[in-house]
């Protein structure tokens, strides 16, 4: 008989179970963080049994529940073709030996996102109530292949997994990576590339940084001139660079996830960091420009004019393309580091704060985007913005993205707000890994700057200090990943890899099921996975002298 998913998930909830119980619970507790089963994330329940699955070319890949487990099992097969070479059917029955199920029983009750993996000798199942849950079983399974599962062409013969039985679920509902593609523009082939990798750590939202100063990313039919002059920037020493998504291109991106059970949440920069449309339409600023597209960083003063109704129809125009192409809930839009120089001396702006009885700048910014806010809810979308939202009054449907530390995200929760925490200090993959003199280029310099793969790993999404009733607000975590410094995809890589895998642990694993020393013997096994696929991944975040530095940053004063 099976137990019921709920109970085996829970049981390690030691204060109700009998006193004969507890070393069984502890048995399985000290597996549960072995390091010769290496899936990353960390699942709820790891018992390792004895024995071994042996998968050659003569093990059947069966499903039973219909179209989505034939979606998932084709998935894998798709993996295994491309390492192996060979060929496997899908058979729509189960069968008693050398096989593996893709198992999909609604009525079975299982948390969101569940699943249950056993690898016995005779025979594999990956069981769920979801087709999500199905496909993080799946994910997980392809971690216990050897790391050759993922090197396109490898020289198989047969390969053997370890019998194992895993019960999982994710701790958080919202387990995010984001990529700015403005500072720097990267092919829709990447962006493909860093969505498998989401994949297989169990990520479920993509937030795409599609426009900000130094360039606009998304064809917009309505305003053509947006892609010939906002798209591009003319660097100091002559070179055009830029590019952008066409709409085609970027509904195959939104498919490509959401085949992956990831959705795509676009950002649309305002009132801030919109240089880059300023030097298409220099009239929806507070000045009348000229403007370029700036070939620096920073924050600038030229924003969004608050006081011009032209400026609010550009936005409602965009978004009303914008709207259809992304089937996510949410449209990010922005809200962060917008200077009030231009709006104190403005006298649209000024206008408009005596007009609508506002009292200052900050309330000004507050009526800009609860606006769009109203526009967008009118649509059926909800937003999300940077922590900056906050000030001068935002609406309880907004939900807030707290980067500025936790504080901002603290304050939302106890209003009510919803809150992805993606606090600079751990999760900005811009961010040093290693000792910096001795990296690449990378964002800041010194102790704040610098997130070690364990600062990272030691991350919690879920502030000490609310209620039970305040941290329901907390919908999980991200990784953020800004370019102003990453002018390739290998440097992309290299900084996000691997600690978008301490992140995804952080994100998805109970803490108690946390361990940083298993962690660190777990990410080598994925080095070489990484390498087979192609990751330009660092090292540097692991070396000894990092963790020196991370104890020297730690370090109390
Ligand atoms: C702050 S995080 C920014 C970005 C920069 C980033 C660099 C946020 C909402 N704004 O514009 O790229 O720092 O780490």
């Amino acid at each position: 008989m099976r137990v019921p998913y709920q109970q085996k998930i829970q049981f390690y909830r030691m204060k109700a179970m009998p006193k004969f119980i507890i070393p069984l619970v502890l048995t399985v507790l000290s597996t549960s963080i072995s390091a010769s089963i290496s899936i990353i994330p960390q699942p709820s329940t790891v018992n390792e049994l004895t024995g071994q699955f042996i998968f050659s070319n003569k093990t059947t890949i069966c499903t039973k529940g219909g179209a989505q487990a034939n979606q998932v099992a084709s998935a894998f097969i798709g993996i295994l073709e491309k390492s192996t070479g060979e060929k496997f059917n899908l058979c729509q029955q189960s069968r008693k030996s050398n096989s593996i199920t893709f198992i999909l029983d609604e009525k079975l009750q299982m948390p969101n996102e569940g699943y249950e993996l056993n690898v016995k000798s005779n025979k594999v199942e990956v069981i769920s109530n979801t087709a999500h849950g199905l496909f993080n079983g799946m994910q997980s399974l392809r971690q216990i292949f050897p790391s050759e599962i993922e090197k396109r062409g490898t020289n198989f013969s047969v390969w053997t997994l370890p019998c194992v039985s895993i019960v999982d679920a994710p701790r958080f509902s919202y387990r995010g990576m984001h990529l700015d593609v403005s500072r720097h523009f990267f092919d829709k082939k990447f962006i493909l590339k860093y969505i498998d990798m989401m994949s297989m750590y169990k990520y479920n939202r993509f937030h795409w940084h599609l426009t900000d100063d130094q360039g606009w990313r998304v064809e917009i039919k309505r305003y053509p001139k947006l892609l010939k002059t906002s798209a591009y920037r003319t660097e100091c020493y002559g070179d055009t660079t830029g590019g952008f998504y066409t709409q085609q291109e970027i509904k195959e991106v939104v498919q490509y996830a959401k085949d992956r059970y990831i959705e795509v949440i676009p950002e649309i920069e305002m009132p801030g960091h919109a240089v880059a449309v300023l030097a298409t339409y220099p009239e929806f600023s507070c000045s009348g420009g000229p403007f370029t597209v700036p070939t620096t960083w920073g924050i600038f003063h030229d924003v969004f004019c608050a006081g011009n109704d032209q400026v609010f129809e550009f936005i409602d125009n965009v978004l009303d393309e914008i709207i259809p192409l992304f089937p996510s809930k949410y449209i990010h839009i922005g809200g962060d580091e917008c200077p009030k120089t231009r709006w104190e001396r403005c006298s649209k702006c000024q206008a408009r704060i005596k007009n609508e009885n506002l009292k200052d700048e900050h309330e000004l910014q507050s009526y800009f985007i609860k606006r769009i806010e109203k526009y967008l809810n009118i649509k059926g979308k909800q937003i999300i913005g940077w922590d900056e939202i906050l000030e001068g009054g935002v609406s309880n449907s907004a939900t807030i993205m707290s980067w500025r530390g936790m504080k901002g995200g603290i304050e939302a929760a106890q209003h009510g707000n919803y809150v992805v925490m993606s606090p600079a200090s751990h999760c900005y993959l811009d961010h040093y890994q290693g000792v910096d003199t001795e990296e690449p280029l990378a964002f800041g310099k010194g102790k704040p700057y610098n997130i070690p793969l364990q600062q990272a790993y030691e991350f919690d999404p879920m502030p000490k200090n609310l209620t039970d009733e305040q941290s329901k607000y907390i919908l999980g975590g991200q990784a953020n990943v800004w370019s102003e410094y990453l002018p390739t995809t290998e440097q992309v890589e290299y900084m996000v890899y691997p600690r978008a895998l301490a992140l995804s642990e952080c994100f998805w694993s109970n803490p108690a099921n946390k361990s940083f020393d298993n962690f660190e013997q777990k990410v080598h096994s994925h080095y070489s996975r990484m390498e087979n696929y192609g990751i330009s991944f660092s090292k540097s975040g692991d070396k000894q002298s990092t963790k020196d530095l991370y104890q020297t940053l730690t370090k109390k004063k």
